[in-house]
C-alpha cells in the first residue's frame, strides 16, 4: 500500500490519542505497540474483505489448512512487511523518538505448537498469502500455549503460558458464526421419509465452537486470507448446566498437549481433534450452501488439507455431514470426500502413529465411529480379491482399534511425505501396504521456510548487504538470491558478510547477557542446535562432542577455533530421558563456562523457552548448524534449512531434508558424517550393533563417556549415570557411539576451514545462492500444483 511517512505519524498519533486518551509522547510501550497493530489491522481490512468477497463472487477454489498446532510468531512485522509500508513505519517511529524494536517486542509469541509441524503450518498459511491462492488456518483457540521453560539449577521447570492476558490483538471474534459440536449419547438410525435412513442423537453433551479470525496478510499483493482459531464454550441455550459440565466443555480448547511424540491424555485429545475437525466442515459447509444449491461443484471448490494424523477424523465427519445432512448416498458422499482430502505425514516414529481405542473412540463419537466400520467395510469389500493378510494390515480399523493414518490415506486423493527420504520411507516401511495398493496416490512435497520471517525480517544486517549485492529481487522471488554465486571469490563482499555475522553474533550475545548473565565471546564460532528435545535428535551426541572439546583443552591440547555451543530446546513434560539430557548439557555448561582454564576457548549456551522469537534472535547469529539425528528417524527438519538460508554451514547426518540441502550446496559446503538410514536398518536387521564394544575399544570415546559417571561434571549423578546405561546397558538405541568418531573428525574438518576466513565465506556464499528452493512459497505451489489443484495469482517457480 502506498503510506507517506507524514501521513503514517498522522494516522498513529491519532490512533494513540482514540484508543487511549493518551498522547503519543506519553503512550506505554505495550500501549505503542497495540496502536500500531490496531492500525495495520485497519490498513489491511478492506483487502481481507475483497479476498473474500472475490472468492465467493468468482466461485474459487478454497484450501483448508486443518492442524492441531499453529506457531505463528510475533506478526507485526511481518504485517507491515507484508504490506510494503515496514520502512515507512520504522522511519517515522525514528522521527517521532519511539523505539520501534522494543515495540515489537512487546507483542506475544502464540506457543500453539509443539514444534517443526505447528511451523510449517503457519508458514504454509503465509506462503498461500503470498503466492495468491485462497488457503485458510483452521485450529483450536489453546488457552494456555506451549509451556514457558525456565531452568531451575538446570533442570527444565514449566510454566503456564497465558497468552491471551492482555488480549490477542489481530483476532476478532465472530459468535455470528458459531456452530454446535456434538459427543457421547446414542445414535438412532430410522427410517425416514425419504426412504434413507437418518441418524437421530439423543443426550448429546452440545459444545458451542466460537471462531476468532486472523488475518494472514500476503506479501505485497493485496491478498489477505484467514486463519480460524476455535473456541470451546457451553452454549447459550439449552440444558443447564453443572459447574463440573461446563469445565468438561471449556477444557477442549483449554490448553495445547505439550507433547510432540508420544500419547498422552487420550480422551481430552480426541475430544479436541473432532472439535477441530467438526467446526471447521460445519462452518465450510454451510458456507458452501448459502452459495449453492446442489453439492456438484463442492469438491471444485473446496480441498481440505489434514496436516498429519489429528485432523483425519475429517473424513468420517464430511462424510457424516455428506450424508446425515445434505442426505447425499454413500457412495457420492465418499467420492466427493476422497476428491476433498488429502493428507501430509510427518513422522516416520511408530510411537507417534496415532491409534485410538475402539473402547474409547465408539462411546465419545458413535456416529463417527459407525461411519468409519462402514468405511472399513467398504474398504475390505472393495480389496476382497487382494492377499487378505495385506488387507488386514492396512485396514482402518485394526484389532480393537482406529489407525488414523490408514484412515487418512484410504479417504484422501493424495498422501504426502515432507522430504525425499522420508517419503521413500514412508512408501518402503510406515504406510509400504498402502502404497503398494494406491501408489498414484503418494508425492513428495519437500517442506519450506518463510523466507521473509528469517532473513528479511531476522536478519537484516544481510538483507541489506543482499540488496546492496544484487538488488532487491530475491526478496519477492526467492530464487533470485543465486546471483550471488558470483560473490563467492570476492574477498571484500566476503569480509562485509562476516562482518553482518559479527553484528548479528553481537546482538545475539547482548540478549544472552541480559537473559542469563553469561558473556560469550563474539569472535567465537557460534554452534548452534536448536529443536525439540529428543532421543533420536541426538543433542547428547554434540554435548559429547563438547565434552571432547574440554577434555582437550584441559589437557593442554588447545588449537582450533574458540567455540560457543548455543543450544535451545524443550522437552515434552513427561519425557524423563529428554529432561536428563537437558540437566546434563547445563551441568556441563556450568562447568566448562566457569573453568578459567577453558573458556577463554570454549562455552556453552542453553537458552531457555525456545519458540518462534528465540529463533529469530539465534539463527541470524549462527555459524554452525547441528543437524544430527539418526538418519531415517527426522521426517524432514526445518531449522536446517533456516540456519543455512541465514549464512550457517550444516554439519548433518544424511537424514531428512538434510539430503536435499547437500544435493543443493553440493559435499565441498556442508560436512555430512555417520550411518545411512540403510546402514542403520542393516544394523538394526542383525543385531550386529554393540555399543559396549565401541566404548571398551576405542579410548577417546571411553574416554568421553566415563566423564558422565566418573564425577567430571558435578551433579549429574543421577542423570549421567542413566543416560551412561541409556549407550552401554541398553546398547544405544539411537547409534549414538556409532557415528561418535565420524561426528568428531567432521567437526574437526569444519574447525580447520573455519579458521580460513575466505574458505569459510565460500561456503556460506554457496549456503546462501542455493536457500531459495528452501522458500515455503515454492513448497506451497507445489501443493497448489500436485495436490489442490488450484493455480496461484502469483507466479512461483521451483525449478
Ligand atoms: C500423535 C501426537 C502425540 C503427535 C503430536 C505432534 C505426533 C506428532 C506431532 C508432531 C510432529 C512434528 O512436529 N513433526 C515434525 O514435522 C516437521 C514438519 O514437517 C518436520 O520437519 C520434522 O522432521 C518432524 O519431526
Amino acid at each position: 500500500m502506498a503510506l507517506t511517512v507524514s501521513e503514517f505519524e498522522r494516522a498513529y498519533k491519532e490512533e494513540v490519542l482514540q484508543l487511549f486518551a493518551e498522547s503519543w509522547q506519553t503512550a506505554s510501550l505495550d500501549q505503542q505497540f497495540a496502536a500500531l497493530a490496531s492500525l495495520v489491522k485497519r490498513y489491511s481490512a478492506s483487502d481481507w474483505s475483497q479476498t473474500k468477497q472475490a472468492v465467493d463472487h468468482n466461485n474459487e477454489k478454497q484450501i483448508y489448512y486443518f492442524s492441531i498446532e499453529f506457531l505463528p510468531g510475533r506478526m507485526l512485522a511481518t504485517n507491515l512487511l507484508n504490506l510494503g509500508i515496514l520502512t515507512t513505519v520504522e522511519r517515522a517511529f525514528k522521527e517521532m523518538g519511539l523505539n520501534f524494536k522494543r515495540v515489537l517486542g512487546m507483542e506475544v509469541d502464540p506457543g500453539l505448537g509443539n514444534g517443526g509441524l505447528g511451523r510449517l503450518a503457519s508458514s504454509f498459511l503465509d506462503a498461500m498469502a503470498s503466492i495468491g491462492i485462497n488457503g485458510n488456518g483452521n485450529g483450536l483457540r489453546y488457552q494456555t500455549g506451549l509451556f514457558k521453560q525456565d531452568f531451575l539449577n538446570g533442570y527444565q521447570v514449566e510454566l503456564p503460558d497465558d497468552w491471551l492476558r492482555n488480549g490477542y490483538v489481530w483476532e476478532t471474534r465472530k459468535i455470528e458464526r458459531a456452530v454446535v459440536v456434538r459427543f457421547g449419547g446414542e445414535v438412532n438410525l430410522l427410517p425416514s421419509a425419504d426412504g434413507r435412513l437418518l441418524a437421530q442423537y439423543r443426550h448429546t453433551e452440545n459444545v458451542l465452537a466460537v471462531p476468532y479470525d486472523i488475518p494472514q496478510i500476503g506479501y505485497r499483493n493485496g491478498h489477505v486470507n484467514t486463519m480460524r482459531l476455535w473456541q470451546a464454550e457451553p452454549p447459550a441455550m439449552g440444558q443447564p448446566l453443572t459447574v463440573a459440565q461446563r469445565e468438561e466443555i471449556s477444557a477442549i480448547s483449554q490448553s495445547l498437549y505439550p507433547d510432540d511424540s508420544t500419547e498422552a491424555g487420550r480422551r481430552l485429545r480426541l475430544r479436541q481433534e473432532y472439535f477441530l475437525v467438526s467446526a471447521g466442515l460445519q462452518s465450510i459447509v454451510r458456507h458452501y450452501r448459502k452459495t449453492h444449491q446442489d453439492f456438484t461443484q463442492f469438491a471444485q471448490t473446496v480441498a481440505v488439507h489434514i496436516n498429519d494424523t489429528h485432523p483425519a477424523m475429517a473424513i468420517p465427519e464430511l462424510m457424516r455431514l455428506l450424508l446425515d445432512e445434505v442426505r447425499l448416498d454413500w457412495d457420492s458422499a465418499w467420492a466427493i470426500t476422497v476428491q476433498v482430502m488429502s493428507y501430509t505425514n510427518h513422522t516416520l516414529l511408530q510411537e507417534a502413529l496415532e491409534t485410538w481405542s475402539i473402547d474409547l473412540f465408539a462411546p465419545l463419537l458413535p456416529r463417527i465411529y459407525q461411519i468409519i466400520q462402514e468405511i472399513d467395510h467398504r474398504f475390505r469389500s472393495a480389496y476382497h480379491d487382494a492377499d487378505p493378510a495385506l488387507i488386514d494390515s492396512i485396514a482402518p480399523l485394526g484389532h480393537n482399534m482406529v489407525r488414523m493414518a490408514y484412515l487418512a490415506v484410504w479417504g484422501s486423493h493424495a498422501v504426502n511425505g515432507v522430504a525425499a527420504l522420508h517419503t521413500r520411507l514412508l512408501e518402503e516401511s510406515v504406510l509400504s501396504g498402502w502404497y503398494q495398493l494406491v501408489p498414484e496416490r503418494f508425492s513428495n512435497q519437500t517442506n519450506g521456510i518463510t523466507l521473509r520471517r528469517w532473513v528479511q525480517l531476522a536478519n537484516r544486517p544481510l538483507a541489506k548487504l543482499l540488496d546492496k549485492t544484487i538488488g532487491s529481487d530475491w526478496r519477492r522471488s526467492p530464487l533470485a538470491i543465486e546471483a550471488l554465486q558470483p560473490f563467492a571469490d570476492q574477498p571484500k563482499f566476503l569480509h562485509k558478510l562476516a562482518a553482518a555475522k559479527l553484528k548479528n553474533k553481537r546482538s545475539l550475545a547482548a540478549y544472552v547477557k541480559r537473559t542469563v548473565g553469561l558473556s560469550i565471546a563474539t569472535d567465537a564460532m557460534f554452534d548452534v542446535q536448536i529443536k525439540r528435545l529428543h532421543a533420536y535428535k541426538r543433542q547428547l551426541l554434540h554435548l559429547l562432542r563438547i565434552i571432547d572439546q574440554y577434555q582437550t583443552l584441559k589437557a593442554g591440547l588447545a588449537g582450533g577455533p574458540k567455540y560457543v555451543h548455543i543450544f535451545a530446546a524443550k522437552a515434552a513434560p513427561g519425557y524423563y530421558y529428554a529432561k536428563e539430557i537437558i540437566k546434563a548439557i547445563n551441568a556441563t555448561a556450568d562447568l566448562i563456562n566457569h573453568d578459567p582454564e577453558v573458556n577463554q576457548q570454549l562455552q556453552v549456551a542453553f537458552l531457555p523457552n525456545y519458540s518462534v522469537s528465540l529463533a529469530e534472535r539465534i539463527i541470524a547469529a549462527a555459524d554452525v548448524s547441528e543437524q544430527i539425528s539418526l538418519a531415517g528417524k527426522e521426517a524432514s527438519g526445518t531449522s536446517n534449512m533456516k540456519l543455512m538460508a541465514t549464512g550457517a554451514v550444516t554439519l548433518a547426518t544424511m537424514d531428512g531434508a538434510n539430503i536435499e540441502i547437500y544435493d543443493a550446496v553440493g559435499a565441498a559446503n556442508m560436512m555430512t558424517f555417520g550411518l545411512s538410514s540403510e546402514q542403520v536398518l542393516q544394523h538394526q536387521r542383525n543385531f550386529d550393533y554393540s555399543a559396549r564394544d565401541l566404548f571398551e575399544r576405542d579410548p577417546r570415546i571411553h574416554r568421553i563417556v566415563s566423564a558422565l559417571i566418573d564425577g567430571t561434571i558435578p551433579g549429574i549423578e543421577v542423570e549421567g549415570q542413566d543416560i551412561y546405561q541409556s549407550l552401554i546397558q541398553y546398547n544405544d538405541e539411537y547409534f549414538v557411539l556409532a557415528d561418535l568418531k565420524a561426528y568428531l573428525d567432521a567437526g574437526a574438518r569444519l574447525d580447520e576451514l573455519y579458521l580460513r576466513p575466505e574458505a569459510w565465506g565460500k561456503m556460506v556464499v554457496a549456503n546462501l545462492a542455493a536457500s531459495g528452493r528452501f522458500s515455503s512459497d515454492l513448497t506451497v505451489a507445489g501443493y497448489a500444483r500436485d495436490i489442490w489443484h488450484v493455480t496461484p495469482e502469483n507466479q512461483v517457480n521451483r525449478h
